[in-house]
Order: C-alpha cells, then sequence, then structure tokens
C-alpha cells in the first residue's frame, strides 16, 4: 500500500480524499493556494504544502510546484481529486516519469476520452449505441454533406469539448456556416482547438450516466447509473441514482455494453460513461468523464461502496473483490449541490460564513470543507457543500431531503438551497417528469428565480 498520499486539490473532495486515507491508515500531504491556508483539507492533513498564489494557474494547475511538493514529501502517489489536473493526460504522465503513481485512468485513456469525437467512434466500434454523426467537419461543403446525410437539426460539437462550449443547434442548412464558424472561435478560444463535429440533435433530453470500476487485472464492473439531468447552464444542480427512466432490464443490457466497452479499452480506476436518453428511451453515448466526479456519493449511498477507497486501492494494483459485473443496488440516493451564489443573478458570491449548521440524521450525509467564520474565496467554484440523502425509495429520499434542507443553515452569504427546495417541492419533479429544459421551464426565465 501507499506509504503517503499528496492531494492536489482543495475543497470538500480534497477532504474526501483525506477520510478515504484516514480509513485506509496512509498519512496524507495537502497542498494549498496563500487563500486557503486557513481550510480544512490543510488542518486534517498529516502534512501540508503551499504551492503558490489564490490564482488557480499558479497553484492548483501548477504541475510543476506539486511535483515538487510530492517530491519534498516523498508522497507515492498523488489523488487529483476532480477539477483541476484530474483529466489532463499530461499531468498524469508527468507523475508516472517522476515516479509518482497518477491515482486514476492511465494517461492514453484519458487522452483518448478527451477527444469527444475520437472517443464518439471508439465506444462505436466497441458496441454502445451512439448518434449519427460525422468527422471532424474541414470545409463547408463537407459540414452541408454530413448534415444532409445526418439530418436536420444537428448539434456542432467541440471535438475537445465539455461542459456545452463550443455547442451549436442548426435547424437549417442556411444556418450551417455560421453556426461551424461561432463552435470553431469558442472552441478555438476554450480548448486551444478549433475541431468541431456534427451529430443529430436530440431535443429534450435526459442525462443518464453510468459508474464504472476498472481494476489493473483486465477485471471492469459498473455500479448501476446516476440521473444527472437537472442542470442549470450545463452545471448539475441535483442528481439521484437510480434513475427513474430505467428499469432493471434495460440497466442490465446497458450495464453489460459499458462494461464490455471499458474491458476491451482496458480501462482502469473510476470513470463515468454518459449517456443523452431520448423521448423513446433510447440510451445513446455521449462522452466519458475519467475521473471521480461530484456526483458520486449518490453511488456510493446506493451501493455502500467507497468509491474513492477503491480508487486508491485499485492504483496501488489490488484486485476488485467484486463478483460478476455489478453490485447490489439498494433504495435511493438525491443530492443537492449547494453553491454560494447570488439568487437572481447566479453569479458565485464569495465571502464569510458567519453562521453555519449542517442535518444529520438517518440517511443524510454532508460532504463539505466549510465552516462557521470561514471564507469562501472567490478564486475557485462556488460549490460549498453537497447534501446527499438517502432513502428506501425515492418518495422517502424527497422527503427526506427537504427535511434536510430545511435544516441547513448557512448565514453570511447566500446559496442555491431556495432553488433546491423549489425543485423537490415540484409536482413534475415528484412524478420523475423532466429534462433537460426543466429548470429553465422552472425559473421561466432560466435566468433567475421567479
Ligand atoms: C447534446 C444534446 C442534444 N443532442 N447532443 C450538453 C453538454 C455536453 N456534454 C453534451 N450536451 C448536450 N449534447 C446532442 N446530439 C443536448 C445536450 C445538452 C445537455 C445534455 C445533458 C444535460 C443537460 C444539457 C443541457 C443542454 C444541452
Amino acid at each position: 500500500m501507499f506509504r503517503k498520499i499528496l492531494i492536489a486539490n482543495r475543497g470538500e473532495i480534497a477532504l474526501r480524499v483525506i477520510c478515504a486515507c484516514k480509513e485506509l491508515g496512509i498519512p496524507t500531504v495537502a497542498v494549498y493556494s496563500e487563500a486557503d491556508r486557513l481550510s480544512l483539507h490543510v488542518r486534517f492533513a498529516d502534512e501540508a504544502v503551499c504551492i503558490g498564489p489564490p490564482k488557480s494557474s499558479e497553484s492548483y494547475l501548477n504541475v510543476a510546484s506539486i511535483i515538487s511538493a510530492a517530491e519534498i514529501t516523498n508522497a507515492e502517489a498523488i489523488h487529483p481529486g476532480y477539477g483541476f489536473l484530474a483529466e489532463s493526460a499530461n499531468f498524469a504522465e508527468v507523475c508516472e516519469t517522476s515516479k509518482i503513481t497518477f491515482i486514476g485512468p492511465r494517461p492514453e485513456a484519458m487522452r483518448l476520452m478527451g477527444d469527444k469525437n475520437k472517443a464518439r467512434k471508439a465506444m462505436a466500434d466497441l458496441g454502445l449505441p451512439v448518434l449519427p454523426g460525422s468527422e471532424t467537419v474541414q470545409s463547408e461543403a463537407e459540414a452541408r454533406e454530413a448534415a444532409e446525410k445526418i439530418g436536420f437539426p444537428v448539434m456542432v460539437k467541440a471535438a475537445a469539448g465539455g461542459g456545452g462550449r463550443g455547442m451549436r443547434i442548426v435547424r437549417s442548412a442556411e444556418d450551417l456556416a455560421s453556426a461551424i464558424q461561432t463552435a470553431q472561435a469558442e472552441a478555438q478560444a476554450a480548448f486551444g482547438s478549433p475541431d468541431v463535429y456534427l451529430e443529430k440533435y436530440i431535443a429534450s433530453p435526459r442525462h443518464i450516466e453510468f459508474q464504472v470500476l476498472g481494476d489493473h487485472h483486465g477485471r471492469v464492473i459498473h455500479l448501476g447509473e446516476r440521473e444527472c439531468t437537472i442542470q442549470r447552464r450545463h452545471q448539475k444542480i441535483l442528481e439521484e441514482s437510480p434513475s427513474t427512466q430505467l428499469d432493471a432490464k434495460t440497466r442490465q443490457r446497458v450495464g453489460h455494453q459499458v462494461v464490455e466497452a471499458m474491458t476491451q479499452v482496458g480501462y482502469t480506476n473510476a470513470g463515468t460513461v454518459e449517456f443523452l436518453m431520448d423521448e423513446d428511451r433510447n440510451l445513446y453515448f455521449l462522452e466519458m468523464n475519467t475521473r471521480i466526479q461530484v456526483e458520486h456519493p449518490v453511488t456510493e449511498m446506493v451501493t455502500g461502496h467507497d468509491l474513492v477507497k477503491r480508487q486508491i486501492l485499485i492504483a496501488a494494483g489490488e484486485p476488485l473483490p467484486i463478483e460478476g459485473e455489478t453490485v447490489m443496488l439498494r433504495g435511493h440516493a438525491m443530492e443537492c449541490r449547494i453553491c454560494a451564489e447570488n439568487p437572481v443573478t447566479f453569479a458565485p458570491s464569495a465571502g464569510k460564513i458567519s453562521g453555519f449548521h449542517v442535518p444529520g440524521g438517518t440517511g443524510v450525509r454532508v460532504d463539505t470543507a466549510a465552516y462557521a467564520e470561514s471564507v469562501v474565496p472567490p478564486f475557485y467554484d462556488s460549490l460549498i457543500a453537497k447534501l446527499i440523502v438517502h432513502g428506501r425509495n425515492r418518495d422517502e429520499a424527497v422527503r427526506r431531503m427537504q427535511r434536510a434542507l430545511e435544516m441547513f443553515i448557512v448565514e453570511g452569504i447566500s446559496t442555491s438551497i431556495p432553488i433546491h427546495q423549489k425543485i423537490v417541492a415540484d409536482p413534475d419533479f415528484r412524478a420523475g417528469k423532466f429534462d433537460t429544459g426543466f429548470l429553465t421551464r422552472f425559473t421561466s426565465n432560466g435566468t433567475s428565480v421567479p
């Protein structure tokens, strides 16, 4: 087992990794920016190294500083959390050449999945259903031909994309050229590559993702799915497992396809295979995330497996102890992402938390690095806590979420708690009736709470 692990992250996920290390008896090293001196990940780690100024580019994204911190503390492995360097194949490679274990997939798998169109083609070849689409489009003529073949409406997507940037819906041939130009410009600015491709556009889809784990002995398992359809501006707001839209047969069929494909590519560590679901409940592979995700606790609640511990054990070479290709799923779990944000503009709102009380009790989990008198710095993500509940069924989970939201106190800054309260009280949400447009309709103009 590793003698020491460095956590290249901050906030709740850094704490989450420290929890797993403590339970495994592995000493930890925190790294922190000058804005995070008083953060809990610094306090709870066995050692801590300041890696630079507040700006992420000079601290949590600073590969040289992080590798140096690992070298001076003799850390044998690095857990990247999510965001920052978690999906950087280059960082994983630098770790490898520095003889430090990167706790995550192999760099080649990260590179393949980082190119969305390459990933799409590879997964199609391995038997996953994909939407009709094109190669990278080089010219207007090529795009027109591809779009006619796919049939309008089509979606223009950035190959290096993610998070909805560099994406355009095109409803007819005359709008194609300008959509491609703006998508290319956006892709170049956001990802440093102008490559775009076309895909059949699905109106009002749902977002459903499968959690997978692969070990270094050729075994892959899946841990069911998460329903992540409730989003705002490509940010997930609420996630749950299982999805109300998958029956046991479909879960088993698609889960099997996912396990087969991941076994074929020799995928290792934790990963998420994302699907779009259309109105007829067909699932199509969208992309794969090669990291532990924000919403992993909902899977932990329904499976009873600690995904972060499992990531560490896999990286240390341990085989998966689980028989078969999936695990038992029990009850229903739901997560609300509580963010520090202005309730009208949704802009992140930094500041000092003057009062803080987290709910507890049966079936309630709070993952947070916030505390009373702590400061939410303006430099990073606005997520301050994840409120996760588990119930015997969806109705119990929803009611539990309602009471837990009522008992969550955050004073001094404004948060998204009122939005979560509106969602869980909504009759359509309670009936499982929603798609990716839910919050837009729900807030009437899509940009503010009515
Ligand atoms: C799509 C789509 C419709 N058709 N692709 C948004 C983020 C990126 N990962 C993929 N996204 C979408 N791709 C096709 N062919 C609609 C979306 C989409 C979306 C997907 C999941 C959850 C919320 C969304 C909100 C807007 C658009």
